[in-house]
């Protein structure tokens, strides 16, 4: 069976493609989504996708994940820079954790520049838009082919 993955996105990432094409690119949540599933399909990772505007939707998702993935890919949007919470909870995940940001959260606000997500992070992936996520998952793919032939 192949190993499971949840693409985790939070608040305001239902809005891509519809605003601020500058800053997030002009693919819809929906082609990312899409995206996903496909390079997962390619390396061999059965890839869900989910997205919510509420923090703890997405701590519940997270815990959900503890039983049923390997590994989480996180894009918690602005709470990335301002929760507690959610690092808790990925802070209980044993799977790999690669958290994502579309923008080069460096080359931003100051107040983008410190995420609380990315000590509780096996990786960080910003600037790259969707081929982020696709990378992350390649690497994924990579990282627990090698730990099962170990
Ligand atoms: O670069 C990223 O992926 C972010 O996580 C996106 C968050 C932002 O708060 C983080 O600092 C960096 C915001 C997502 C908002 O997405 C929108 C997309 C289209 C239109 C408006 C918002």
């Amino acid at each position: 069976m192949s190993p499971a993955v949840l693409v985790i996105n939070g608040p305001n990432l239902n809005l891509l493609g519809l605003r601020e094409p500058a800053v997030y690119g002009r693919e819809t949540l929906a082609d990312l989504d899409a995206a996903c599933i496909a390079e997962g399909e390619a390396v061999g990772l059965a890839v869900s996708c989910r997205q919510s505007n509420h923090e703890g939707e997405l701590i519940d998702w997270i815990h959900g994940a503890r039983e049923t993935t390997d590994a989480l890919l996180i894009n918690a949007g602005a709470y990335s820079h301002t929760s507690q919470a959610i690092p808790d909870a990925l802070r209980a995940y044993a799977g790999m954790i690669v958290e994502l940001h579309l923008s080069n959260i460096y080359a931003r606000e100051p107040f983008r520049h410190h995420s609380h997500i990315s000590a509780t992070a096996t990786a960080v992936i910003c600037g790259l838009g969707s081929a982020g996520y696709r990378l992350a998952l390649r690497a994924v793919a990579e990282r627990l082919a090698s730990l099962r032939n170990a």
